[in-house]
């Protein structure tokens, strides 16, 4: 994809640990490098150890500056689950950094592969706190509800993962963008909420709320109830990412991505162009020949 494809570590002496796949995955991140997952090389990093590094990498984020405003889930659905062959919904963290201001393009000097898929978001009225909780617990919570799209990009080449990898990973978070509605839960029936995904002007796929858990709630009360596990709480204020509802689109440069919600409104999202740093060629293509 870049030049810098093959630029990623490879095993130190004695093998892969929490502290340096943490480093190298945030590097990769940095530097816009795609490696292999390194389940092929520590066959033991699974979900808990991949929650370590993410939260190690947390720490490393929040210190240099970034803000912590919510948490995102990652393959809640069963169409996000076949396509990465990993049947496990699982959380992960989202920074101030991953704010994507509406209008703009895909991100593509900071991102790898990007991808977009459509997502019922929360924004939290009150704390939730686990175990125990429940969807209806869960949605007393929340005060608004948005259609929104997040743009994924694992550091991984090809997405190719296991659940350590991912989770290790922060969940292919990249970037996310809200629609123009947010509505108080009460208005809405999330399990019939639906939404089309166009991509340059094609319908190609569909989804409604309940793919998310049965009901994008669960996906929340599932999230508060992981993150006790680990000591934490989802805090008033903060943003919920449910999950994809169907599988991840591409977006290439000069690509064009909308969501359509049927209550929360279009979500519009342009591939940008390709960055200064990959083939100089790509400029004049559309992306679509690629
Ligand atoms: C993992 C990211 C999962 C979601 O909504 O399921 C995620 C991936 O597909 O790379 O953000
Ligand atoms: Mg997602």
């Amino acid at each position: 994809m870049t030049d810098q494809t093959t630029a990623y570590s490879s095993a130190p002496e004695g093998g892969w640990t929490i502290e340096t796949v943490a480093d190298e995955l945030l590097r990769c991140e940095d530097e816009r490098i795609e490696r292999p997952p390194f389940t092929d090389e520590w066959a033991d990093l699974d979900l808990d150890t991949g929650y370590a590094i993410q939260d190690l990498n947390l720490k490393k984020r929040l210190d240099r500056g970034e803000k912590l405003i919510g948490v995102k889930l990652g393959l809640t659905s069963r169409a996000k689950q076949q396509r990465m062959g990993v049947d496990t919904p699982f959380v992960a963290w989202l920074t101030d950094a991953m704010i994507l201001p509406v209008g703009d393009p895909v991100p593509q000097d900071r991102l790898i592969h990007p991808r977009i898929e459509p997502e019922i978001v929360f924004i939290m009225g009150e704390r939730l706190e686990g175990p125990g909780v429940t969807c209806a617990q869960a949605m007393s919570a929340v005060e608004s509800v948005w259609g929104g799209a997040e743009v994924i990009d694992s550091r991984y080449k090809d997405f190719r993962f296991k659940a350590g990898d991912v989770s290790a990973d922060n969940a292919s978070s990249g970037a996310f963008v809200n629609g123009p509605i947010g509505v108080p839960p009460s208005e809405l029936d999330l399990a019939t909420e639906a939404v089309l995904v166009e991509v340059d002007g094609q319908i190609v796929d569909s989804a409604t709320g309940a793919a998310v858990q049965g009901h994008p709630g669960e996906a929340l009360a599932l999230a508060a109830n992981d993150l006790a596990r680990r000591g934490h709480a989802i805090e008033a204020g903060w943003i919920v990412l449910t999950g994809g509802m169907t599988d991840a689109v591409f977006a290439p440069p000069g690509s064009s991505v909308a969501m359509h919600f049927t209550s929360l409104g279009s979500v519009f999202l342009n591939g940008g162009t390709a960055p200064e740093s990959t083939d100089p060629a790509a400029d004049s293509t559309t992306g679509q020949d690629d």
